[in-house]
């Protein structure tokens, strides 16, 4: 029985009994599941808060903005810059890091999120997410974006935030995996889930089909495999999901297993993949690999990666254990 768990005592329970968190990393990911329950309140209003549709800029991905996409990143920001807690923080919607101002103190950690992932789902209402990922600014320097150039093996704390028929908060800080499902009448974070875990084994794939023909040959190896079904290789039925959220795609993951992937393909043949290392495929692996399932991207596990740029791409491969790692297998097979 978890549901007489709030976030607050969790927090405090790794803190004080296990000693796994600083105080200072308990407000951080406290400041944090508040930003949420703003971006939720703005995320529920829809159409009546006047949020959806696109601003018509572009971030520095050249993806055009949602007005949801820009409103959720000035939430995490402003919920974050003045505890103290914070070097700098990192977005998918900033070129550049944003530097914790002078007027306000400075702590040690390193805040990386996409404020809204999903965004292509905002506007037909279906869900969607904010990720995050905690590091520590170690070298003692002056905070820059080298700072964050640090492989997801470092993380100190990650998590997500799914806005869907539930407003649910997923968070690791190295010792399992546990969710939170928002009270709104309390306007609490209760626990629902304690020790999260992956089937290693799964018939659920998710993968955005259309891309088929530009896939490199492993994938397209695995996938065919599976849509054989019974009478195929793998001798068992598979069943396919697709909800183009990773947030949501993930959450099923690590509620029944499955496996994610969205790989590199030929449409970019310079892109590594299109997903986003630092603040998407690094708290998700984290998160995965925290309940008992594996991500690589293909052929090295994802928190090893050693990054190279902020806004950097990568392949991702995630989910049940025994299916990433056949897919791994087969990519160096075909190497
Ligand atoms: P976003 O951060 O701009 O929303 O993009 C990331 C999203 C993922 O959540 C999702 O898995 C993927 O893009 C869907 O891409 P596609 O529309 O190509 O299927
Ligand atoms: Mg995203």
């Amino acid at each position: 029985m978890t549901h007489n768990v709030s976030l607050t005592r969790y927090l405090i329970e790794q803190q004080r009994d296990n000693g796994r968190i600083t105080p200072q990393l308990r407000l951080l990911i406290e400041i944090v599941a508040r930003a949420c329950k703003r971006i939720a309140i703005n995320v529920n209003k829809g159409e009546l808060g006047g949020v959806l549709g696109s601003l018509g800029t572009e971030n520095v991905q050249g993806e055009v903005q949602k007005k949801l996409d820009v409103i959720a990143n000035e939430v995490l920001i402003e919920a974050n810059e003045w505890g103290g807690h914070l070097a700098a923080m990192a977005s998918e919607e900033m070129d550049d890091i944003y530097t914790v101002p002078n007027r306000y103190p400075h702590g040690e950690y390193l805040l990386l999120f996409d404020p809204l992932d999903g965004s292509s789902n905002i506007d037909v209402n279906v869900s969607i997410g904010t990720i995050f990922s905690v590091l520590q600014h170690r070298d003692g320097q002056e905070v820059s974006a080298k700072s964050f150039l640090q492989p997801g093996c470092e993380q100190v704390a990650a998590g997500y935030c799914v806005y869907g028929p539930q407003t649910t908060l997923v968070l690791t800080v190295g010792n399992g995996v546990v969710m939170f499902t928002l009270d709104r009448e309390q306007g609490s974070w209760v626990m629902t889930e304690d020790k999260v875990r992956i089937p290693e084994d799964t018939k659920e794939f998710a993968i955005n089909m259309s891309n088929m023909r530009h896939w490199a040959p492993p994938v397209k190896r695995y996938i065919d495999e599976c849509l054989a079904g019974k009478e195929g290789p793998r001798g068992k039925d598979f069943n396919m999901r697709w909800i183009a959220s990773m947030v949501a795609d993930v959450h099923r993951i690590l509620t029944r297993g499955g496996i994610f992937m969205y790989p590199w393909d030929k449409r970019e043949p310079g892109k590594p993949g299109k997903l986003r290392l630092m603040y998407e495929a690094n708290p998700m692996a984290f998160l995965v690999e925290q309940a008992g399932g594996a991500a690589t991207d293909g052929r090295q596990r994802i928190l090893d990666i050693p990054p190279t740029e902020l806004h950097q791409r990568v392949a991702v491969v995630l989910g049940s254990k025994n299916e990433v790692e056949r897919v791994t297998a087969y990519h160096h097979e075909a190497a």
